[in-house]
């Protein structure tokens, strides 16, 4: 039952992995836009853990491959260790990013948390990019590119290690959906990997419904559902507060839509909420688009229907 949730906002205010400053404002617009007093009206209880403190940007080039990769490792064991204490308390993380490098931490103490209750775990990506590149491959050695190999384990050692299994994640365990820009050598190994992606190819030839239902076949209770929730995902034309913005994305009924179907296998345990970029966005919209979405996706339009 949706309405006995206890929620734990917890805020990540970090560019740490991005080229673009500004993703660290993401928390604190999430809040301007009500993310919480939302969550409230629809019967959660709600906390706010208020902002994780990691170490500032340093704007540092790339070395081997990663940029500000001890800073990366730093903040994701903050987002580690708050997300694992508020699971084993028996509250839902909301993970308030920052840019998507800490969907590491956040879903390492997921896959912890799911190793040790013996629940089974399926992660959905929804993003523009695939998030799977390494230190071999990436275009600008920001590690908010890589999180998914990291996840499986083809990353650096430290953000294998963050605590739980490792790697964290078993291919078959993730789901990207709404994929458009994936860097060369990337596509090689994520088909390598064996990752199922849900491309907008596939959305535009199957429709958002039937590539959901594909996504979430196997998610039935006693599943632990994570959703890392990456703005970029969204249609530029309804969501210009990120710095990644690509063309051609989800539109704001395909969204909900995509939401909605989250919200009725009645599994969502888990969600990071990431790359909102304030200072790219008009009037706080994107932020305010995101809370919607959030909304459906914990099952507000869902309540009243007849089943
Ligand atoms: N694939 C590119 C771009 C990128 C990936 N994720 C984001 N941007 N947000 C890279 O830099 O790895
Ligand atoms: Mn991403
Ligand atoms: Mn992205």
């Amino acid at each position: 039952m949706p309405g006995a949730k206890h929620l734990s906002l917890i805020g990540v205010p970090t560019d740490i992995g991005a080229s673009c400053l500004g993703a660290s404002m993401g928390p604190q617009a999430l809040r301007v836009a009500g993310l919480r007093q939302a969550l409230e009206r629809m019967g959660f209880s709600v906390s706010d853990c208020g902002d994780l403190n990691g170490p500032p940007n340093p704007q540092t080039p790339a070395a081997n491959g990663y940029r500000h990769l001890a800073e990366v490792v730093a903040w994701n064991q903050l987002v580690h260790d708050a997300v694992y204490r508020e699971l084993s308390a028996q509250r839902l993380p909301v993970v308030l990013g920052g840019d998507h490098s800490i969907g590491v931490g956040s879903i390492s103490a997921v896959a912890r948390h799911c190793h040790e209750a013996g629940r089974r775990l399926r992660v959905l990506w929804l993003d523009a990019h695939a998030d799977f590149n390494t230190a071999a491959l990436t275009p600008s050695g920001n590690l908010h590119g890589m999180p998914v190999a990291c996840l499986v384990g083809a990353g650096p050692e430290a953000l294998l290690n963050l605590g739980g299994p490792v790697p964290a994640l078993r291919a078959e365990e993730i789901s990207h959906i709404g994929v458009r820009s994936v860097d060369p050598g990337e596509k090689q190994l994520v088909h390598d990997a064996g990752i199922e992606v849900f491309d907008m190819r596939y959305i535009d030839e199957v429709g958002m419904k039937a590539a959901m239902q594909a996504a979430l076949r196997d998610v039935r209770e006693g599943v632990h559902l994570h959703v890392s929730f990456d703005v970029d995902f969204l249609d530029p034309d309804i969501a210009p507060g990120v710095a990644t913005t690509v063309r051609g994305g989800p539109s704001y009924r395909e969204a909900q839509l995509c939401m909605e179907m989250v919200a009725d296998t009645g599994c969502l345990a888990s969600l990071d909420i990431v790359e909102l970029n304030p200072a790219l966005d008009v009037r706080n919209g994107t932020a305010q688009l995101a809370v919607d979405l959030v909304e459906s996706l914990f099952g507000k339009s869902t309540l009243m229907r007849r089943r």
